[in-house]
């Protein structure tokens, strides 16, 4: 193990003001996405008043809300939550590649840290799986990075 400097960050999130950007697209697996999101923060110490959900029609219109409320310096951190699913079309791919691209970009022209929980899955069974079925719940993974992150930065400023 290591003996140098290490700069890392804890999973506290008393007084942390988060955003969760969710898509209406698959709600029945992003609805427990966004529990899982919720039910991480509040155990990590997160305050119910300083948590506040946005609805967006689906995966591929979350970058410009993400992006607004990034540069609103109202939120230390946002969690971007839907669900895309392989269709029989290439649509799945502008969806998903759209998505991604723009939720990095608006995090990185920000400087908000954003928690990237956007499933990307062949099909429905494997998105349940991920929302909390048997591979865990990437909502809750994507709020503990988000977290993580804005503690992390707050770390370097200081
Ligand atoms: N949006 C999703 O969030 N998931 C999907 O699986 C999906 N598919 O498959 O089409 C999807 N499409 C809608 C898209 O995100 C936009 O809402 C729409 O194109 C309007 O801008």
């Amino acid at each position: 193990m290591t003996t140098i400097k290490t700069i890392e960050a804890d999973l506290l999130a008393r007084d942390i003001r988060v955003a969760i950007v969710a898509a209406r697209f698959n709600d029945f697996v992003v609805t427990k996405l966004v529990d899982g999101a919720v039910d991480a923060l509040l155990r990590h110490g997160a305050s119910e008043k300083n948590l506040e959900l946005v609805r967006v029609p689906g995966a591929f219109d979350m970058p410009l809300i993400v992006r607004r409320l990034a540069q609103s310096k109202r939120y230390d951190a946002i969690v971007a939550l839907g669900a895309v699913i392989k269709g029989e079309t290439a649509h799945f791919d502008y969806v998903a590649g759209e998505c991604a691209a723009g939720v990095a970009r608006a995090a990185l022209d920000s400087g908000v840290p954003v928690g990237f929980g956007v499933l990307t899955c062949e099909s429905f069974e494997q998105a349940i799986d991920r929302a909390g079925g048997k591979a865990g719940n990437k909502g809750a993974e994507a709020a503990l990075a988000a977290l993580e992150m804005s503690n992390l930065l707050k770390r370097l400023e200081a």
